[in-house]
C-alpha cells in the first residue's frame, strides 16, 4: 500500500474517530445539550499563540451565542500532524482550524510567500496593517476557497529565529547545516539558498531529532523554542528576524455555508476579537519567553548585525524565482501586489 494511502486511510480513520466519539477536545462537557458542538483544531500545544487564539474565539462565541454552541479545541498531535489537519478541514471531519503556509504550501503553493525571507515590513504593527487590508491577502483567500476553505483573517505569531548547535552569522556557517524545517517546499529553497540541508521534520518529533543530533538547529518564533524546550538542546539561538512566522484562522467552506444566517456575525465577530488579542498577547508571549530562556538556561544570544543580516538577504532575492516556478503566474501577480502595499504602508 502507498505512503499517500496509507496517509489518507489514517486521516478518514481520525475523521470517523472524531465524528463518533464527540472528540476529546477542550470544552467537551460544558454547555448542557448545544445545538451544535464544532471542532476546532490547531498546530500547536497548551499555552501557545494558537492555543490563546483558539481560547478566545471559544469563550466569545460560547458566551455569545447562549450555550447553542461549544467549541472543543484539539491541539498539535490529537488530530496527526500538520497535512492531516488540512485534509481533515478540506473533508469536513474538523469544522475551524489555524494552519500556517507551512502546512498549506504543497496544496496552495501561492500560500508560500509568507516564507520568501526580507519580505515583510520588520515592524509587526506594519505587518498586521499588510495582513488586514492588503488586496494580496484577498486573492490569496480566494485561492483557499477554490481549495473549500474559507479564511477568516491571518494574524502574525513572531519573528523567526535560528537556533543551532553553532552560531550561525554567516551563510558560510550554514554549509552542510541539518536545519530542521517544516514541510512546505519554498521553505527547504529558502534554507538550501544558504548552503544548508534543509531536513523537514514533523514539529512533534523536533526536540528528538536535536537531542540524538539528526539535525543540527531548526527555526521557529520565541514561543514555540521555549515552550517546546528546543533550548535546552541547543547551545546557540540567533535573533536572525530573516522572516515572520503568520498562521490564518479558517473554517470548511460547505460547513461554513450552512452555518445559520443569525450565528455567522457572532463567529465573524468572534474571529476578528480573537484576532485583535492575539496580536498583542503574540508580542508579550515572546518577550516573557526570551526571558525565561535566559534564566533557565545558559544558551548564547547571537545579535546578527546589520552587515551580517544584508549577505543572508542577498542570498535570499533568487528564491523569489524559486517561488514563482512554485507558484505561476498567479502566485507572481500576488507577490507583486503584496509588495507594492509593502511599499505603500
Ligand atoms: O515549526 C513548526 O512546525 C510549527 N511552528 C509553530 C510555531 N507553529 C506550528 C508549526 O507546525
Amino acid at each position: 500500500m502507498s505512503k499517500k494511502l496509507l496517509a489518507i486511510l489514517a486521516t478518514l480513520l481520525i475523521a470517523v474517530l472524531v465524528a463518533g466519539c464527540g472528540g476529546g477536545g477542550e470544552g467537551e462537557g460544558q454547555a448542557d445539550n448545544p445545538e451544535y458542538v464544532w471542532k476546532f483544531a490547531h498546530e500547536e500545544i497548551q499555552g501557545s499563540v494558537q492555543d490563546e487564539y483558539a481560547l478566545k474565539f471559544k469563550e466569545l462565541v460560547e458566551e455569545n451565542t447562549e450555550g447553542r454552541v461549544q467549541i472543543d479545541i484539539y491541539r498539535v498531535g490529537e488530530l496527526g500532524e500538520l497535512d492531516q489537519q488540512v485534509e481533515l478541514l478540506q473533508n469536513g471531519g474538523i469544522e475551524f482550524a489555524i494552519m500556517n503556509p507551512g502546512a498549506t504550501g504543497t496544496i496552495i503553493p501561492e500560500s508560500q510567500l509568507f516564507y520568501l525571507h526580507f519580505l515583510l515590513p520588520s515592524d509587526l504593527g506594519k505587518v498586521q496593517q499588510v495582513l488586514n487590508n492588503s488586496q494580496a491577502i484577498d486573492q490569496l483567500n480566494g485561492l483557499y476557497e477554490e481549495k473549500y476553505i474559507k479564511v477568516f483573517n491571518w494574524f502574525p505569531e513572531g519573528y523567526m529565529m535560528w537556533t543551532g548547535n553553532k552560531e550561525l552569522r554567516t551563510p558560510a556557517d550554514f554549509k552542510g547545516f541539518k536545519m530542521r524545517t517544516m514541510p512546505a517546499p519554498l521553505i527547504v529553497e529558502a534554507y538550501k539558498a544558504y548552503g544548508a540541508n534543509p531536513t523537514p521534520m514533523p514539529y512533534t518529533e523536533v526536540y528528538s531529532g536535536l537531542q540524538l543530533k539528526m539535525i543540527d538547529g531548526q527555526v521557529n518564533p520565541i514561543f514555540a523554542i521555549e515552550e517546546m524546550k528546543f533550548y535546552e538542546v541547543q547551545d546557540y539561538l540567533m535573533l536572525s528576524k530573516q522572516d515572520i512566522f503568520v498562521a490564518a484562522f479558517t473554517a470548511n467552506a460547505n460547513f461554513w455555508a450552512s452555518v445559520p444566517e443569525d450565528l455567522k456575525p457572532v463567529i465573524e465577530d468572534a474571529a476578528l476579537q480573537a484576532s485583535d488579542y492575539t496580536y498583542e498577547m503574540q508580542e508579550k508571549l515572546n518577550n516573557e519567553r526570551l526571558k525565561k530562556i535566559k534564566e533557565a538556561s545558559d544558551i548564547e544570544i547571537v545579535e546578527l548585525t546589520d552587515e551580517e543580516r544584508a549577505a543572508f538577504r542577498e542570498l535570499s532575492q533568487p528564491v523569489r524565482d524559486k517561488f514563482v516556478e512554485m507558484a505561476g503566474e498567479k502566485g507572481e501577480q500576488i507577490l507583486e501586489q503584496l509588495e507594492k502595499d509593502v511599499n505603500n504602508l
